[in-house]
């Protein structure tokens, strides 16, 4: 260790404080007061224990920081200025539209791995980037700094949860108990021993520091860290605008910057004790082989026979586990549903790369965004309507313009007997509507394979769909399925109308033109596989031979999903279209029945049809 001089230390977490004041005041807005309880701590921290590379944010060894109390983004901005990475004089932009430090820390910044700001998401991020170093045999550490109130989210217990299982030692949480929340103390204010319990709980080893602005002590505990096998929480006794007397531990500061005056009278308490830290030595990461980050050339070939049945979930199994034979950086995840996902193919054949997250889909997010953040292809599965519940972590996967894959199985009525709360029925309108995003809509086995590897390949978020029923094999081996694409599965002259469908519906589609086709009324079909982006110029080429009129179907409730997509797509271009979809509350039933019920079956479809042409 190097030796630390706790006089500088505290004098750069005062220069820390001045910045953070005098960007929020040039803002107008932001948060000072929960910068200010974080000063040392974050002082201590970048400035003589936490091992980067100043220059290079992005080094594969560097040590991670995660700023889960995103709303102190001012001191992290401060923290990596006087770390040399970009001028002071820039600080001063802050959350100017012409600025990339943003209110809150997003990955426009290269030191920034994710977006944070939604409380409570940081530590499941830390856990997936602690488990990624040690696949990687990588020896980062990765830190994440946490507020009192913010670990009230179930969120975080559920990431404290896993890393105590994994027995991550090379991950640390660090909590700025300055007592207060937004709006009013927290539940537990100053009591640290109720956090301590609660961590030693989960498994990990606490320290307390019962002054959290006392260099030395936080300085000693640092110095502890990776001495045990287990992740380690330090709880840090602090105050809200710490090192201002007319802030500190003040209800009604919260979010809300100095004006001149007060910022002037701030400043002026701290600027006799404070220091820059230009040419304090940062230590240097270990120089350790950059894991394998590029994509493979090709995949293994596929070897499905037209008309066998397989569902396209048990086809996502085969598929990853192709698709990570050559491709290295993938690794998968999933919530105790990995036998019925089918990831277990995958974690049957790499089981060090797959983790096994258990019931709790938000840390399962939160992890394989981790994961994403450094450099692999993280698929994350589980039944497609339980990702639902971890719809704020997928939203701001989106802000962090994450590589994440998603895999939702036993999607719409199509499932059955189980009944209407293991069906997704919001799926497709949920992950349409996330920043960025990649919808995929598989309807048999050659095109789930096909799909996963563009999902590999593809650098972003992307959700696949896939059933519970099996499905026949329409597609041949080299079929391919590119992002954006649609295919016409059926096609001739003279036809009526086009039908729209994906995954169960396709096939019910099929059958329904053939029913049609007996009474003389043909049918044009469309595989929309890709939901988002559309396969627009196909459906729109489509639709203008059957004189626009355009039918879709699907097993999701009718908002959101593929009809809107498509309406959304073509109706500009004169295009109409009928939708049928899941209308009404389902419930326990043969999927047959169900598919009946709602009209999305074979014989519903030739009726609608017929009501239509
Ligand atoms: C999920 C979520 N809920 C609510 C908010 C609004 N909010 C921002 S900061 C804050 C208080 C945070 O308190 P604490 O975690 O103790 O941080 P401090 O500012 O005290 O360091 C709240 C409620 C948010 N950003 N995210
Ligand atoms: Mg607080």
């Amino acid at each position: 260790m190097i030796e630390t001089n706790t006089e500088l230390l505290k004098g750069i977490a005062n220069q820390l404080r001045i910045h953070s004041i005098t960007s929020t005041t040039a803002a107008g807005s932001g948060h000072p007061t929960s910068c200010c309880s974080a000063a040392e701590l974050v002082s201590a921290l970048f400035f003589g224990h936490m091992r980067y590379d100043a220059k290079n944010p992005r080094y594969h060894n560097n040590d991670r920081f995660l700023l889960s109390k995103g709303h102190a983004a001012p001191i992290l901005y401060a923290a990596w200025a006087e770390a040399g990475l970009f001028p002071a004089s820039e600080l001063a932009k802050l959350r100017t539209i012409g600025s990339d430090l943003e209110g809150h820390p997003t990955p426009r910044l290269p030191f920034v791995d994710v977006a944070t700001g939604s409380l409570g998401q940081g530590l499941s991020v830390g856990v997936g980037m602690a488990l990624s170093a040690r696949l990687d045999k990588l020896n980062f550490n990765t830190y994440v700094l946490l507020g009192d109130g913010e670990i009230a989210e179930g969120a975080v217990w559920e990431a404290a949860s896993l890393a105590g299982i994994k027995k991550l030692n090379n991950l640390i949480a660090i909590v700025d108990v300055n007592r207060l929340g937004q709006s009013q103390e927290t539940a537990f204010g100053h009591d640290i021993n109720v956090y301590r319990d609660r961590f030693k709980a989960f498994g990990w080893r606490v320290e307390t520091l019962d002054d959290g602005h006392d260099i030395e002590e936080i300085v000693e505990v640092l110095g502890g860290i990776g001495l045990d096998d287990k992740p380690l929480a330090i709880l840090a006794k602090t105050y809200k605008g710490a090192g201002v007397s007319f802030l500190q531990d003040r209800e009604g500061w919260h979010g809300k910057p100095l004006n001149a005056e007060e910022a002037a009278r701030a400043i002026a308490e701290l600027q006799p004790s404070a220091q820059s830290a230009a040419g304090v030595a940062i230590p240097a990461p270990d120089a350790l082989p950059a894991p394998h980050t590029a994509a493979p050339a090709s995949f293994p070939a596929i070897s499905y026979k037209a008309g066998d049945l397989i569902a396209t979930r048990e086809a996502y199994g085969a598929a990853i586990s192709r698709v990570g034979e050559a491709d290295g950086r993938v690794v998968a995840m999933d919530g105790d549903t990995k036998n019925s996902t089918f990831a277990e193919k995958f974690f049957k054949k790499f089981p060090e790369r797959f983790t096994e997250c258990f019931i709790a889909e938000q840390n399962l997010v939160g992890v394989a965004t981790g994961f994403g953040a450094r450099g692999k292809v993280p698929f994350a599965s589980t039944f497609a309507c339980f990702l639902a519940r971890a719809f704020d972590q997928i939203r701001v996967a989106g802000i962090s313009q994450a590589n994440l894959k998603l895999v939702g199985s036993h999607v719409g009525v199509s499932i059955g007997e189980d009944g209407p709360s293991q069906m997704a029925l919001e799926d497709l309108a949920m992950m349409r509507a996330v920043a960025g995003s990649v919808v995929l809509y598989p309807s048999d086995a050659v095109s789930t394979e096909k799909l996963v590897e563009q999902m590999a390949l593809h650098k972003g978020i992307c959700f696949l769909r896939t059933s519970r029923p099996k499905t026949p094999v329409i597609y041949g081996n080299d079929e391919q399925f590119p992002i954006g694409g649609a295919k016409v599965v059926k096609q001739n002259a003279g036809d009526k109308i086009t039908i729209v469908a994906a995954g169960v519906t396709l096939h019910e589609a099929v059958k329904a033109s053939n029913i049609l086709a007996s009474s003389g009324i043909g049918a044009t079909i469309v595989d929309a596989y890709s939901i988002k982006p559309l396969g627009k110029d196909v459906i729109k080429a489509a639709a203008q031979k059957t004189n626009n009129l355009v039918l879709t179907v699907e097993d999701h409730y009718a908002e959101g999903g593929l009809g809107d997509a498509v309406a959304g797509e073509l109706s500009s271009d004169g295009v109409k279209v009928h939708k049928l979809a899941v209308n009404g509350l389902p419930r326990s039933g043969k999927a047959e029945e169900l598919l009946a019920k709602f009209g999305i079956d074979a014989l519903g479809i030739a009726e609608k049809v017929r009501s239509l042409v």
